[in-house]
C-alpha cells in the first residue's frame, strides 16, 4: 500500500490541527505508522486519498451498523437537508425517534438527546447525583464514558482508589468524588460504598469495549443492581458503544439487570452527531425545563442527525435477525483468527457480543483492565500495521472493540481469515 498521500496530508493537518485530528485515538499513536485520509466509503469499504481500499472494522466507531453511504439513510439524510439543517426549536423528527427509544424499554419512559456520547454521560451523571442528591459516582478501571471531568480519572495504587484526574486540567477538587473499582469485581465495588455514604450512582460499560471487549459477568450486574438498591445509588448503563450493537436492546437485551439510566450514541445517529440519555419518568422530569437540574444544547435533536437515527432504527427494527446474522460472521472471524494465529503458535483471546467483537494478544482469559494491561500491544500493534498494508482496518488501540456491519459476506471475512494467516506467520 502506498500511502504517500496521507503522509503528506497528516504533516499538513498537524499545522493546523493538534496531533493532526480531531480526536487522539486517530493518530495512530499506539500501533504506529500513519493515520490514512479516507477520501470515501461505501457498504463494507472505505478509500483513502492514495486510492487504496479497505474493509473496515471500525464504521467511524461503531455507528455505521449497514455500513457507509447505507441508501436508506442517507435518502433520509437528503430528505431533511432539503427542510433546512437546524432550527434549534422542536421538530416533529426528534419526538418520532425518542418514541422509537422509549417504545423498547421498559425501564426508559423518556430520552434527552445531545450531540456526542461525552454528553450524554456527562448529563446522566449530572442527572443521577442531582436525582439522589449525591455527589460521589463509582466507575471501572478500563472503562470509557468519554472526556468529561468528572470521568477522565484513573487508578491510583490499591483496590480501591479515589480517583486522580488522568489529564492535566481536571481538578483534584473534582476528581476525589469519582471512585474507582475492578470489572468483574464485586468486593472492590463493595469498598467503595463502605468509604463513601455519598453516592450517587455507578456508571459502567455492560460489555466493555474500551479495554477491547470485555463483557461483564451476568452475576456481577446483579450483584451492582442489588448493591444501588441496598445503599440507594442509581445504576447507569452506559450503552454508547454496545446501544443497539450488542443485540437490538444492546446488553440490556443480553441480560436480566435493569439499569436506572442508560447512555446511548453512535447507532442512534446513524453516522451523525447524536447522543441521549434515559430513563423512568420521576428521574427525567428532574431535567429542566420542567426540573430542576440544568442541560442543553444548541444543536440537541438536530434534524438532520434525528432523520439519520431514526432511519437507522427503524430499518434495525425492521431487520431484527441482523444481530443473529452479524455475531455468526463475528464469530467465523475470531474464530478464525484463533485458529490461524494458533497454526503460528500466537494465542488469541475472543470475544463476540453481537455484531461487536475483541481479540487480544494474551494466552490468559481478560475479565478486567489488569489483565487487558498484561497484552502483547507490541504484537497488536504489528498485526495492525500488516493488516492495514493487506487492506483490513481495525481499530488502532488494543483498547477498542472491532464491528460487524451488515454489507459484509462471508467471503470478505473468508478474505480476511487468510490474510490474518500470512501475518500471523510474519508475526511468529
Ligand atoms: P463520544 O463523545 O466520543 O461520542 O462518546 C464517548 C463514549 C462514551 N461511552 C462509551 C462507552 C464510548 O465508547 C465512547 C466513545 N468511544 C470511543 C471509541 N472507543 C470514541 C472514539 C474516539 O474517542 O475517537
Amino acid at each position: 500500500m502506498l500511502i504517500q498521500k496521507s503522509k503528506i496530508a497528516f504533516e499538513d493537518a498537524k499545522k493546523v490541527i493538534p496531533g493532526g485530528v480531531d480526536s487522539p485515538v486517530r493518530a495512530f499513536k499506539s500501533v504506529g505508522g500513519t493515520p490514512i485520509f479516507i477520501k470515501k466509503a461505501k457498504g463494507a469499504y472505505l478509500h483513502d486519498i492514495d486510492g487504496n481500499r479497505y474493509i473496515d472494522f471500525v464504521q467511524s466507531w461503531g455507528p455505521l451498523i449497514f455500513g457507509h453511504c447505507d441508501s436508506d439513510i442517507e435518502e433520509a439524510v437528503l430528505e431533511a437537508t432539503k427542510n433546512g439543517l437546524s432550527f434549534g426549536a422542536p421538530t416533529l423528527v426528534e419526538t418520532a425517534l425518542a418514541s422509537e427509544i422509549t417504545q423498547m424499554f421498559d425501564n426508559i419512559d423518556k430520552v434527552r438527546f445531545v450531540s456526542s456520547g461525552t454528553e450524554a454521560v456527562m448529563s446522566a451523571i449530572r442527572l443521577a447525583r442531582g436525582f439522589m442528591n449525591k455527589d460521589d459516582i463509582i466507575k471501572f478501571e478500563g472503562c470509557y464514558h468519554g472526556h468529561s471531568d468528572s470521568l477522565l480519572v484513573q487508578a491510583g495504587s490499591g483496590a480501591v482508589t479515589f480517583g486522580s484526574p488522568s489529564s492535566p486540567g481536571v481538578p483534584a477538587d473534582l476528581t476525589k468524588h469519582t471512585l474507582l473499582a475492578k470489572y468483574n469485581d464485586i468486593n472492590s465495588v463493595k469498598k467503595c460504598f463502605e468509604s463513601s455514604k455519598n453516592i450517587a450512582c455507578i456508571i459502567i460499560e455492560p460489555i466493555a469495549g474500551n479495554m477491547g471487549l470485555v463483557p461483564a459477568d451476568e452475576e456481577f450486574l446483579q450483584d451492582l443492581r442489588n448493591l444501588c438498591d441496598e445503599h440507594g445509588a442509581l445504576l447507569i448503563f452506559d450503552e454508547v458503544m454496545s446501544g443497539f450493537r450488542a443485540s437490538l436492546k444492546g446488553a440490556q437485551g443480553l441480560s436480566s439487570v435493569k439499569p436506572d439510566i442508560v447512555t446511548f450514541g453512535k447507532v442512534i445517529g446513524g453516522g451523525m452527531p447524536v447522543g441521549a440519555f434515559g430513563a423512568r419518568g420521576e428521574i427525567m422530569d428532574r431535567l429542566s425545563p420542567d426540573g430542576d437540574i440544568y442541560q442543553a444544547g444548541t444543536l440537541s435533536g438536530n434534524p438532520i442527525a434525528m432523520s439519520a437515527g431514526l432511519a437507522s432504527l427503524k430499518k434495525l427494527k425492521a431487520n431484527p435477525d441482523i444481530y443473529d446474522k452479524l455475531e455468526a460472521k463475528a464469530k467465523k472471524l475470531t474464530d478464525g483468527f484463533k485458529k490461524t494465529a494458533k497454526e503460528s503458535g500466537i494465542e488469541l483471546q475472543v470475544g463476540v457480543r453481537g455484531s461487536m467483537f475483541g481479540f487480544f494478544f494474551s494466552s490468559n482469559e481478560v475479565k478486567n483492565f489488569d489483565d487487558a494491561l498484561k497484552c502483547d500491544t507490541d504484537k497488536f500493534a504489528l498485526f495492525h500495521q500488516k493488516m492495514l498494508q493487506n487492506g483490513v482496518y481495525f481499530a488502532c488501540s488494543q483498547f477498542e472493540s472491532g464491528f460487524i456491519c451488515e454489507p459484509m459476506s462471508d467471503e470478505m471475512i473468508d478474505e480476511v481469515i487468510d490474510i490474518s494467516k500470512k501475518v500471523f506467520s510474519e508475526l511468529s
